[in-house]
């Protein structure tokens, strides 16, 4: 599984707070401690600031790559945030993200050719956010074709289906997993990654949900998560998913992990 830490996100009261006081301190060791729990990117995400988001966007690209040697994921629908981000982004950097939306296609894939960048392609066009397996299905088809056709290589792209909140509608977790599968049916190179905590959205117990849906999705074929990798138990549960879909060989990981004591 390639984790995606989603805790710098400005959505999030106490980081908006940190944003806004510019304390990087905080900031930073949210960056270590995700890193050290085992994310391989970490999502940054100003967009809660209308104005300032370009500015802001840059500070936190530039404070996080301080301390930690990990990919960014850059998230923000803005190409003017993104363009700035990828000036000061070392290594190779996670664009989050482009659709198929014509205008934000257009402006975007640029930046992603530019820098070589992963991308993270939400399945949804002009015609918005789709709603069952089959439609989501089609845009996604749409992106692989586009993206491909543009000349990014397809190991670079992560499809996300968009998750929805299950509070709203019940089929919004079985569309997401026939979406997964799907996709994985194809066969492609593409990565399958999404936001999960999205899913439970407006329910109690949170964590509980979370965690069963991220099993269930990395059993139709989700190699990929935007998550809080602070949660333990749900960082448990990868391990263990991956050696029961035999994505880890041999168990070594989960061996290795089981004897420093990070299942217990
Ligand atoms: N797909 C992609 N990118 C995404 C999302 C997605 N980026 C943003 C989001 N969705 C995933 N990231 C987060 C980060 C933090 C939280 C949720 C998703 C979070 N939310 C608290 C809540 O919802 O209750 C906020 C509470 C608060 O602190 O105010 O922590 O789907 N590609």
């Amino acid at each position: 599984m390639i984790i995606i830490g989603e805790l710098i996100n400005s959505t999030r009261k106490e980081i908006k707070k940190a944003i806004e006081e510019k304390d990087k301190e905080y900031i930073q060791d949210i960056a270590q401690k995700q890193v050290e729990k085992g994310a391989d990117f970490i999502d940054v995400n100003a967009g809660a600031f209308v104005h300032e988001e370009v500015e802001y966007l840059e500070w936190l690209v530039k404070i996080v790559q301080e301390v930690i040697d990990k990919p960014l994921a850059l998230d923000s629908p803005n190409p003017e945030a993104l363009k700035k981000a990828l000036e000061f982004h070392e290594g190779t950097p996670m664009i989050n993200s482009i659709t198929a939306e014509k205008e934000r296609y257009q402006q975007i894939l640029p930046l992603v050719k530019e820098y070589n960048a992963r991308v993270i392609a939400l399945c949804m066009d002009d015609e918005g956010m789709p709603e069952t397996a089959e439609e989501r299905l089609k845009v996604a088809d749409k992106l692989i074709n586009n993206l491909d056709k543009d000349g990014i290589p397809l190991e670079n792209v992560f499809l996300d289906p968009l998750i929805k909140p299950i509070s709203v509608n019940g089929e919004f977790g079985p569309q997401v997993l026939d979406t997964i599968s799907g996709i994985t049916e194809w066969g492609t190179d593409v990565h399958i990654t999404c936001g999960l905590s999205n899913i439970s959205y407006g329910l109690p117990k949170r964590a509980l949900l979370n965690q069963a849906f991220l099993v269930l999705a990395m059993g139709r074929g989700l190699d990929s998560a935007i998550i809080d990798p602070l949660d333990d138990y749900l960082m448990k549960l990868v391990k263990a998913s991956e050696v029961l879909l035999n994505l880890d060989p041999f168990g070594s990981k989960y061996l290795k992990a089981a004897r420093a004591g990070e299942l217990d």
